[in-house]
């Protein structure tokens, strides 16, 4: 039997920021073994139509069993569990080609909205049962974060086995807001590892 693949990605750099801790965290679990399943690491490029074209491409050549999408949310205090894709761009920040997006659909004909299919409520449960700051959202922006989740979530909706997928958002590095000089939230980077080792953890025993 084919072993299984847990297709976890992350998110270049985009504006205003100089680093995007997902990139890491998606290098860094390239290649780990979680149960029966080997986790394949990518990093998705901040592009209206590549970031797209990039994930369907991972899908037709890894058919993963889990997709992880993980995004930066600048901000956000906890990491958050993306519970819906809306089908809609409207970006308040140009993409990194320049591009600004607004009141488009993510696909035309596409339905208005899609549920992420991973079990979030468990993932939820052991992250905060480790100490782990995490909530249910119920809105992944309008950006290239909730474009990438839709795009999976309507790539995989009429296929007969479809893989389970979900998006997570981490907050700034602290390092990110020492620069920036804003009161605002940060995470660890060695939290969000973990915090993505118990979710791969939650969706390869499920
Ligand atoms: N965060 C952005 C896009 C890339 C990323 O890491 C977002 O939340 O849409």
């Amino acid at each position: 039997m084919r072993e299984r693949t847990i297709l976890v990605t992350g998110f270049e750099p985009f504006t205003p920021h100089k680093v995007n801790p997902t990139e890491e965290l998606a290098r860094s679990v390239d290649g780990v073994r979680v149960g029966d399943a080997v986790v394949r690491g990518a990093v998705l490029p901040v592009h209206h139509a590549d970031a797209a074209s990039r994930v369907l491409a991972l899908l037709e050549a890894l058919h993963p069993a889990v997709v992880l999408h993980l995004g930066l949310a600048g901000g956000r205090a906890r990491i958050a569990l993306e519970r819906v894709a809306v089908n809609v761009m409207d970006y308040a920040v140009p993409d990194n080609a320049g591009c600004q997006k607004a009141d488009e659909p993510c696909v035309a004909t596409g339905a208005v909205a899609y549920f992420a299919t991973l079990p979030l409520r468990a993932i939820l449960g052991r992250l905060t049962d480790a100490g782990i700051p995490a909530y249910l959202s119920d809105t992944a922006g309008t950006y290239l974060c909730n474009q990438t989740l839709y795009t999976t979530l309507h790539a995989v909706a009429a296929v007969p086995a479809p893989p389970r997928v979900g998006f997570l958002h981490v907050p700034l590095l602290p390092s990110m807001v020492a620069a920036s000089g804003l009161d605002q939230a940060s995470m660890d980077i060695v939290i969000m590892r973990r915090a993505v080792e118990i979710a791969l953890e939650v969706v390869a025993g499920a």
